[in-house]
């Protein structure tokens, strides 16, 4: 069983920071469990485009208000407390913040850490290099 906290992360190298976010990587591919989980902070008044090409997420919103825009059909959503996005279909999208938002986050396959985006807002394919050689 592994028990962390966030305040024990905060500072690390678990902690990545981005033009337009934080991300805290609670579990990383590290962890070998199939997935990771992040607490991320989008910055208010900031618009993030992604396209995990590579990955699906699922995003529950915990803190904030902002503005999903499925870029692919144009189609918006709000984003609030208790709202949840999952991007099952590679989707190209944009998280626009109209307050701070705070995002718990997780990604199949795991994310190893060291992924920043790309210029097209994508995290490359990283794996852990097996504990079996
Ligand atoms: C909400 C979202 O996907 N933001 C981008 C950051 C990503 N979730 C991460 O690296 O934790």
């Amino acid at each position: 069983m592994i028990v962390r906290t966030l305040d024990e992360i905060v500072g690390t190298d678990r902690d990545v920071e981005a033009p337009t976010f934080k991300s805290r990587r609670l579990v990383l591919a590290q962890e070998q469990v199939g997935f990771s989980l992040h607490d991320t902070v989008l910055f208010a008044g900031s618009e993030t485009n992604m396209w995990y090409a590579n990955h699906i997420e699922a995003v529950y919103c915990i803190e904030g208000t902002g503005e999903l825009v499925n870029d692919e059909t144009g189609e918006k959503h709000p984003v609030a407390p208790g709202t949840m996005y999952l991007l099952d279909g590679h989707e190209h999208h944009t998280l626009r913040a109209l307050t701070q938002l705070r995002m718990v986050c997780v990604f199949n396959p795991a994310l190893t850490g060291r992924e920043v985006h790309d210029e097209n807002g994508v995290y490359p394919l990283l794996t852990e290099p097996s504990s079996q050689g």
